[in-house]
């Protein structure tokens, strides 16, 4: 029961401004707790008020000190448990004045209700089992959003996408741990064979399982918070054309003379609804000039740090050994190829050699804009193909990719344990480890004080 693990006190009544801070028409002022009815009619100056749940009312509210009129507001009460935190909810929608609602909060702290946390509400809903962990972070993902994808994601593992499927998991680790533990008891003679090894076969898959859903955080990491793709290449091979062409303006200078770009230059395009933070570079080559050679070391910093690097070819010269020197520089990076001005007379497909390790090769014209839609989809391409290996679901939470990897490689332990012919005891070690992470996923076995750092990451009032 998530209710059992999360021990947090919740006698008290909170109140919190649940809408941004500043003018606005129209602000709500939350409160949750027993006494949330109790604080309702006070400021009401009605002690008979007594509404039908989950209906909306338009009532007065006054100084409950003075009587004086403060704002005619909605008042909407959602009683215990049917409440977003299960406990006795009053939500005052009133007019969005940052000095009325202020004076509103302070007339609630006057009467007895506590400042609320941040996420406090969330955790209260979690503690009443309301949600799981993963639902609560989801919400914070959901307010935090900044593309639409990751919007989409959050909505997905709010509606518990992510631990109905770890549930199926933990099923089959429990249905694991039960005869290994009876035969504990028993003091039976060991596994036999053939027993044995179906368990490690099925350890196997469970753990593989949880690195396949591990794995989707690299995809789902990028896709949340955008993609760093740089440009690269030798001077004059039109990486500055293409960056202008993807950015559909003339931001970077283009010009004929080889070493005009000299500093990174930075922009975000859109593709898809993901951001793309796009770097054009000043492309690599010896230099004795220093402002450029400054800008070939900022070229290589780009480099490191791209998600992806667009590697550009002019199409029209042969490939130089100082083609092939870039891509030595970059095994360690992923990255395609532009292969530029297709629109000359001269221009021929290249055949890349050996060094060469790029995933793509798109065909572009800087000048005319050909192929550059196509360029822009393979950018996106090997972040979103690896999505689609889990029907789309992707983990976002380095907290979840985390555990789920410990998780897996718990497994894996236990599984070696089983090859061994070791004890069942030692066995099981790895397996309630794994049960724990999964469990820490999903809220029941979260330490408090992981939960107070997770919490710490929410606005007020949610
Ligand atoms: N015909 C043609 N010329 C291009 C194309 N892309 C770039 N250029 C020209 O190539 C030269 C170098 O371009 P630039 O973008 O500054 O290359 P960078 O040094 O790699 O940034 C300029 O004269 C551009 O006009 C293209 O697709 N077709
Ligand atoms: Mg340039």
């Amino acid at each position: 029961m998530i209710g059992e693990a999360v021990a947090v006190q919740v006698s008290d009544t909170i109140v919190a401004l649940s809408t941004p801070p500043g003018r606005s028409g129209i602000g709500v002022i939350r409160l949750s707790g027993a006494d949330s009815l109790a604080y309702a009619r006070s400021l009401l100056g009605d002690e008979q008020f007594a509404p039908e749940p989950n209906r909306v009312i338009l009532k007065t509210l006054r100084d409950p000190e003075t009587g004086e009129t403060l704002d005619r507001a909605l008042v909407t009460y959602f009683k215990a448990p049917h409440s977003f935190t299960g406990e006795d909810v009053v939500e005052l929608s009133c007019h969005g004045s940052p000095v009325l609602l202020l004076r509103i909060i302070d007339s609630l702290l006057y009467l007895g209700a506590h400042t609320a946390d941040p996420g406090e509400f969330t955790l209260r809903a979690l503690s009443n089992g309301r949600m799981n962990l993963t639902q609560a972070e989801a919400i914070r993902d959901l307010i935090d959003a900044r593309t639409h994808v990751a919007v989409r994601l959050a909505a997905r593992q709010l509606a518990g996408e992510l631990s109905s499927r770890l549930q199926p998991i933990k099923d089959e680790l429990i249905k694991i741990i039960v005869p290994l533990e009876s035969a504990l008891e028993f003091v039976e003679d060991d596994l036999p064979e053939v027993a044995a090894e179906r368990l490690t076969r099925r350890l196997h898959d469970l753990s593989k399982r949880l690195e396949v859903l591990a794995e989707t955080f690299r995809s789902g990491r990028l896709l949340k918070e955008g993609i760093n793709v740089a440009l690269a290449g030798r001077p004059n091979v039109g990486k500055s054309s293409i960056f202008n062409g993807l950015l559909g303006k003339e931001r970077a200078i283009v010009t004929d003379v080889p070493g005009t770009t000299r500093d990174s230059l930075g922009e975000v395009i859109n593709v898809q609804g993901i951001p793309i933070l796009l770097t054009d570079t000043a492309g690599i080559r010896d230099s004795t000039d220093p402002i450029e050679q400054l800008g070939v070391e900022r070229t290589r910093r780009a480099l490191a740090d791209a998600d992806l690097v667009v590697v550009v070819i002019d199409g029209t010269q042969t490939i130089s050994e100082a083609d092939d020197e870039i891509f030595s520089a970059l095994v360690e990076e992923d990255y395609l190829i532009a292969l530029n001005k297709s629109d000359l007379p001269s221009f021929r497909q290249v055949h890349f050699g050996e060094a060469c390790k790029a995933t793509d090769c798109v065909t572009v014209s800087a000048k005319t804009g050909a192929g550059l839609d196509e360029l822009r989809r393979a950018i996106l391409h090997p972040f979103t193909a690896r999505s689609r290996e889990d029907e789309d679901f992707l983990i976002t939470s380095a907290r979840h990719f985390d555990l789920l990897r410990r998780a897996a490689v718990s497994l894996t332990s236990s599984e070696e344990e089983l090859r061994r012919k070791s004890s069942e005891d030692l066995v099981l070690v790895g397996l309630y480890e794994a049960l724990r992470l999964l469990g820490e996923i999903t809220g029941e076995t979260t330490p408090e004080d992981v939960l107070s750092q997770i919490f710490a990451t929410f606005c007020i009032g949610k």
